[in-house]
């Protein structure tokens, strides 16, 4: 953390990078500490593959995303919520590796690619490593706040998950004291969804097949196309899986563009899904991961069910 200080003293402009499909903490994180930054007459960047998704098109700052690099010269690149650099796709060929990498993530499986790196695996979110970094650096304020809370929220489902700490907790209290009203966060995030999904997810509740302590679930893209619906409009869906009584894994497979499936994995605190992931080239953490997989659908449903049963038993 000292490092990190004293590289963001020493130098002006700062590139802020996150993974593909960036999910509330990597947006939160990102927004957050390039507030702090510009905060202390530093210039920052966020560069990122993809857009934000709809889901946070309600807060104002989002329009610090770019997903084009411009002219930006940066001097040190800040990697947030990354495991490795492939990651965060393309936009690493425009990337200089030979400047400073500051890699500042909480997944285990981290790589630690950079020049410094923070890594806290038994942090909730990222945003709560950003919360610790800018306390050190500047005043934290309620939009700063803001920010931070959203990745913590969303890292947590909403404090449901089993990150959700005594620590976690206290860092969002103390961003409530900032003036972020926790609930309006909830609404602008959970109470925004199309009717598109909605009447998308009554259709993959439908084909949800339930075994002995596991279940599974797939989304196609004919399904997306009969509702007009998104890949994002499937974003947590995976979590159904998991409320089923006894269940203690699951997995959700999105059909994508050129045979391409997107596996999610949810599982309870005392089953790891995070090998399962690892197997097939994905990563995440011990009850959230995932993975791509080029194949047929139903094959790969029926290796998880081989794969899920032994994991849960
Ligand atoms: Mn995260």
């Amino acid at each position: 953390m000292k490092k990190a200080i004293d590289i963001i003293k020493k130098y002006n402009k700062f590139l802020i990078v996150s993974h593909k499909y960036p999910d509330g903490d990597s947006i939160g994180s990102q927004i957050a500490l390039a507030l702090g930054l510009l905060k202390i007459g530093k210039k920052a960047y966020i560069y990122n593959e993809d857009p934000p998704t709809d889901r946070y098109s309600r807060f104002k700052r989002i329009n610090l995303i770019h997903t084009d690099k411009k002219d930006f010269d940066e001097e040190v690149i800040f990697s947030l919520d990354s495991a490795e650099l492939n990651r965060i796709g393309f936009i690493k060929d425009e990337i200089d590796f030979t400047k400073p990498i500051i890699n500042i993530d909480h997944h285990i499986s981290n790589k630690n690619f950079g020049d410094i790196n923070i890594v806290k695996p038994y942090y909730s979110s990222t945003a709560e490593i950003i919360y610790e970094l800018l306390n050190r650096l500047t005043e934290l304020d309620e939009e700063i706040a803001t920010y931070l809370y959203i990745g913590i929220l969303t890292d947590t489902g909403s404090f449901r998950y089993p990150n959700t700490t005594s620590h976690s907790l206290r860092v969002a209290s103390k961003l409530v004291n900032y003036g972020v009203v926790a609930s309006q966060i909830s609404e602008f995030i959970w109470f925004t969804d199309p009717p598109a999904r909605i009447k998308l997810l009554g259709d993959v509740l439908q084909n949800i097949t339930l075994h002995d302590k596991f279940s599974i679930m797939y989304v196609t893209k004919n399904m997306l196309k009969n509702h007009g619906a998104k890949e994002e409009d499937t974003n947590e869906f995976v979590d159904y899986g998991l409320t089923i009584k006894n269940v203690k894994a699951t997995a959700m497979i999105k059909e994508r563009e050129g045979g391409i499936l997107k596996v999610s994995l949810r599982s309870r605190n005392d089953v790891s899904v995070q090998e399962l992931a690892s197997e097939y080239g994905g990563g995440g953490h011990k009850t959230a991961a995932g993975f791509t997989y080029k194949g047929d659908l139903r094959v790969l449903k029926k290796e998880l069910e081989k794969k899920l049963e032994r994991i849960v038993n």
